[in-house]
């Protein structure tokens, strides 16, 4: 149904300008003017103002009788559905995954069989904690979750952009979530993790030192969807044609390379953009910029698993890259937005229960949980069974099936049968061949509520994941574990995951204990297993060991004033073009500047609209006059400041001097700050932003 509408009516009780005509056959025609389509009710019936109720007289009451007043109010006031319970902010897009080569050996899944065959995709990513319209820079785990629409059914890998959980077992998910989400008595604080119940929680929680290291850590405020990895976290199996089983765990690694931002920037980015994420996705794919990941499998059998220093059901320990390499088996490209928000990335419902033939659970307890959990949500948040019959949800194959009925039933099937078996020899029947099968798993033991053995270190991993990152990125987690924990009231609470980090590694909780004042140091916490000091460090988990090769997708933000070098402009310019890079305009007033032959540029943002947290790097192209002058604005000392103190790379032209020098930045203070002219120093300026950061002068900063 098309969806334009007129211009909105005057306030008085005529009726306006729209009018049915009639055709020469006496047809009513729904073109009122060209090729405007006349407004109706949802029942289809024209209408003649929808700008005024109708009433008994002009200042009279309102009429009961005024169907369109009441069915246009009826809907609005039906709008909202329920917000998913976890992961209720997300942004999603359309693509397709490509297969790079038959995996015929390992799975029989329809959509691995035939390289580069193409099959339709749907990716959902999301923060878990914050309500649909929280910020997207929370520190928080990103849902990554991908449908793929393959010729035997949709399959969903309903994956996060950290590669292990919280918990150990599904019946504790209400219980951590409950734990994060704000506080019930007062509702606050939202999309945050820094507050007491949900340390107390963690605290109590030994197995979830693990995840607590990653969520510290810069993984937990991604500078894009777009250059974050995304994890399925369990073991999964796959089945060939002869049922044979192969374990495997899938990882999706972003072809732009790993980049986070820092805390003190996620803050303020927050205020500055709350969309920052979704708007970064929106203009990459608006703009053709396809963002694209490869899906990489480690596959391993019984004996790789029986020779795992930890059991690889247990959804708290990964397999270090470095012990089995990720192969890569194709690729995801998203390329479309959708075209309605509500109608796919809202009502998208992803199910880890959807697997096709070939792929098939492990035993991992939190993944049989979440195959209850994620179907019976979809009831509760659809509001019908038959949420499936939303094309965002409906398979993209053939399907028949005897299900029917129920609210909003949109396909219903026709004809007299509608069971099997049948004498008439109608309808679907099961295909023992094509169809699923299980695992044919043996499996003898007494029915009990317990914890494998197998799951009982917490600590090993924890310690193993500090020892991997880079002197900054273990600072970071050192200050996102202060941050959090000091905006724990209860004392206690401090002191026992001080305990817990005393225990994963001695020079970390000492340094938290110390900045958060805690002058005794508590014992550190008792493990039920030794943690081992003897696991390599693995480069793998590292952000900044795996940051991008060029400084492509990324953004500098280029603060200009009238009488700016125009050409020096046009050389930044290409050469970010050429580098597959972008730049928007800051100036004094949107309207734009004129360079200083004449030019007229207009500008994207405003000073105060257009902070320098917004951008991978910055460069300060300004003249005499507008340097002196933005000296004087605190939004413009901030923009140079700020950029400074989260370590971005700076270019500047020797006017702009005044300006850098209000902010306290003295041009020779490092080599992240670049004097600008035409020709090399651009490149050079380009060369130095390709590393992203400068973590050299993080000491300096005091970050
Ligand atoms: Fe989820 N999770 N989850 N989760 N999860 C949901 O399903 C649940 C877990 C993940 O963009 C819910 O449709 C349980 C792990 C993503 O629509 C719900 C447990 C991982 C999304 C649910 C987990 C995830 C969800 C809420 C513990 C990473 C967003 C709305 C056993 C591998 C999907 C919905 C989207 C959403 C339950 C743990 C990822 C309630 C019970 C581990 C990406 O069904």
């Amino acid at each position: 149904m098309a969806r334009k509408t007129k211009g909105a009516a005057g306030s008085t009780a005529r009726i306006h300008d729209q009018t049915l005509t009639r055709g020469t056959g006496g047809e009513l025609h729904q073109f009122a003017q060209g090729d405007t389509p006349v407004m109706t009710t949802a029942q289809g019936g024209p209408v003649a103002d929808d700008q005024n109720s109708l009433k008994v007289g002009a200042r009279g009451p309102a009429l009961i009788e005024d169907f369109h007043f009441r069915e246009k109010m009826f809907h609005f006031d039906h709008e909202r559905i329920p917000e998913r319970v976890v992961h209720a902010r997300g942004y999603g897009a359309h693509g397709y995954f490509e297969t790079y080569e038959s995996l015929a050996k390992y799975t029989r899944a329809d959509l691995f069989q035939r390289a580069g065959e193409k099959t339709p995709a749907f990716v959902r990513f999301s923060t878990v904690a914050g309500s649909k319209g929280s910020f997207d820079l929370a520190r928080d785990v990103r849902g990554f979750a991908v449908k793929i629409y393959t010729q035997e059914g949709n399959w969903d890998l309903v994956g996060n952009n950290i590669p292990v959980f919280f918990i150990q077992d599904a019946i504790k998910f209400p219980d951590i979530i409950h734990a994060v989400k704000p506080e019930p008595d007062r509702a606050f604080p939202q999309a945050q993790s820094a507050h007491d119940n949900f340390w107390d929680f963690i605290s109590l929680t030994p197995e979830s030192m693990h995840m607590i290291m990653w969520v510290m850590s810069d993984r937990a405020i991604p500078r894009s969807f777009r250059f974050m990895e995304g994890f399925g976290v369990h073991t999964f199996r796959l089945l060939n044609a002869q049922d044979e089983s192969t374990f495997v765990k899938f990882i999706w690694k972003p072809k732009l390379g790993l980049q986070s931002v820092v805390w003190n920037e996620a803050v303020k980015i927050n205020g500055a953009d709350p969309d920052f994420h979704r708007r970064d996705l929106w203009e990459a794919i608006q703009s053709g910029n396809f963002p694209e990941w490869e899906l990489c499998v480690q596959l391993f059998d019984q004996e790789f698993a029986d020779s795992f220093d930890f059991d690889v059901l247990d959804p708290t320990k990964l397999i270090p890259e470095e012990i089995l390499k990720p192969v890569p088996i194709g690729r995801l490209v998203l390329d479309r937005m959708p075209d309605n928000f509500f109608a796919e990335t809202e009502q998208v419902a992803f199910m880890t229960q959807n697997v096709p033939p070939g792929i098939d659970f492990s035993n991992d307890p939190l993944l049989q949980g979440r195959n209850f959990s994620y179907l019976d949500t979809q009831l509760k948040r659809l509001g019908s069974p038959n949420f499936t019959h939303i094309p965002i949800n409906a398979p993209k194959c053939p399907f028949a099936h005897f299900q029917q009925d129920g609210h909003m039933a949109m396909r219903n099937p026709v004809g007299r049968t509608n069971y099997q078996p049948n004498s008439r020899g109608e309808g679907p029947r099961p295909d023992p061949v094509r169809g699923f099968r299980s695992f044919a798993e043996e499996i003898e033991a007494p029915k009990v509520r317990l914890r494998p053995e197998s799951f009982a270190d917490h600590y090993s991993q924890a310690r193993q994941f500090f020892n991997s990152q880079t002197g900054p990125e273990q600072k970071h987690i050192a200050m996102a574990l202060t941050f959090e924990l000091a905006k724990v009231e209860d004392v206690v609470i401090r002191e026992r995951m001080v305990a817990h980090l005393l225990t994963i590694d001695a020079a970390l909780g000492a340094t938290v204990a110390d900045k958060l004042g805690i002058e005794t140091l508590p014992k550190p916490a008792e493990a039920a297993v030794t943690p081992r000091d003897d696991l390599p460090a693995s480069p793998a988990l590292s952000i900044i060991q795996n940051g991008p090769e060029s400084f492509k997708g990324r953004k500098v933000g280029v603060l200009v004033s009238n009488g700016c070098d125009g050409a020096l402009l046009t050389a930044l310019q290409a050469a970010l073009a050429a580098e597959g890079a972008t730049m928007e305009l800051i100036a004094p007033k949107v309207g734009g500047v004129e360079t200083a032959d004449g030019t007229k540029l207009p500008a994207h943002h405003m000073i105060d609209g257009g902070p320098s947290v917004l951008f991978d790097a910055v460069a300060l192209l300004l003249s005499e006059e507008g340097a002196e002058r933005l000296a004087g604005e605190a939004a413009a000392r901030d923009f140079v400041a700020d950029a400074f103190a989260h370590c971005k790379f700076i270019g500047f032209t020797a006017a702009a001097l005044p300006l850098m020098a209000k902010a306290g930045v003295a041009p020779d203070e490092d080599e992240g700050l670049i004097a600008l002219e035409e020709g090399a120093s651009v490149d050079a300026f380009i060369a130095s932003c390709r590393t992203l950061r400068l973590w050299a002068r993080e000491g300096a900063v005091k970050l």
